[in-house]
């Protein structure tokens, strides 16, 4: 694995990160491996940010120059597309939090498996995510959540959907920087992960017996 890109990333390079995306994906490389390195550059400049070292215009930078990693990766992430629907998902970032490059991130990778992705987008009321479920009847809800003050607005669509008799048609999934063992338990979801990988796994698990 090279550390080119993630360093480019890193030291805000934007030229350089994507021409090294544009000519890897080119020479047959592994989207999701390119990916992944993208992904390290974006957690180091979070890092810098803590420390105080970067600011918010470096983040801000940083997220465009993986916005635009995606879109030069995103015909190779898709390139298999399915047709059939496999099963439904609805997708949000709960109100409170405005990140989104994970959750568009996996919606790419979910969607490519041939599932329906219902994206509600950022900063979604808890209301909302109800009606959504009332109107699709996914067979996934899944949030991102990246910064620790939406954990009462996902705990509230929990509670929510719940109350409303919904809760058990689903499978609930928490993915996201911040998503752990403690979140999933206090939003009582049935999955987290911090890798879009994984949820792609566990929805293709999930809906095994369905097919
Ligand atoms: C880019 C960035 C921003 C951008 C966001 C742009 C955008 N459109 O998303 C901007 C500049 C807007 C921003 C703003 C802020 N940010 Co910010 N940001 C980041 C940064 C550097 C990278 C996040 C990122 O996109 N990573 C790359 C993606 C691909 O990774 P990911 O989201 O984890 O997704 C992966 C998996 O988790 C998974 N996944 C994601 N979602 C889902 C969902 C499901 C269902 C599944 C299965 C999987 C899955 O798939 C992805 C691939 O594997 C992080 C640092 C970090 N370590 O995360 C800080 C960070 C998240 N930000 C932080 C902060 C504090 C802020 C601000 C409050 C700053 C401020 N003072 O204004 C604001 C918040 C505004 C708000 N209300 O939300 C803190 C949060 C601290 C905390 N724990 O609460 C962090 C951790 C930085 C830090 N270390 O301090 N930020």
């Amino acid at each position: 694995m090279s550390e080119e890109l993630a360093l480019a990333i890193v030291e805000l390079n934007r030229d350089r990160a994507l021409n090294l995306v544009k000519s890897r994906s080119e020479k047959g490389e592994s989207p999701l491996q390119i990916l992944e390195e993208c992904r390290q550059g974006m957690t180091i400049v979070g890092e810098r940010f803590q420390k105080g070292e970067y600011f918010l215009a470096e983040l801000i930078l940083s997220a465009e120059i993986f916005k635009g990693a995606v879109e030069i990766l995103d015909p190779y992430l898709t390139a298999t597309d399915p047709q059939e629907s496999r099963g439904k998902m609805v997708l949000a970032t709960l109100q409170g939090d405005i990140h989104d490059l994970g959750k568009n991130l996996f919606a790419a990778l979910v969607k490519a498996q041939g599932f329906e992705v219902h994206d509600l987008g950022v900063d979604v009321a808890p209301a909302l995510v109800v009606e959504k479920v009332k109107e699709v009847k996914p067979d996934f809800v899944g949030f991102s959540a990246l910064i620790t003050s939406v954990f009462d607005a996902m705990k509230e669509a929990a509670e929510m959907l719940e109350e409303a008799g919904l809760r058990n048609q689903f499978k609930l999934m928490v993915g996201g920087g911040i998503a752990s063992e403690m979140v999933k338990d206090y939003i009582n979801a049935d999955f987290y992960t911090t890798d879009a990988m994984e949820g792609v796994a566990y929805c293709m698990k999930s809906i095994g017996g369905k097919r």
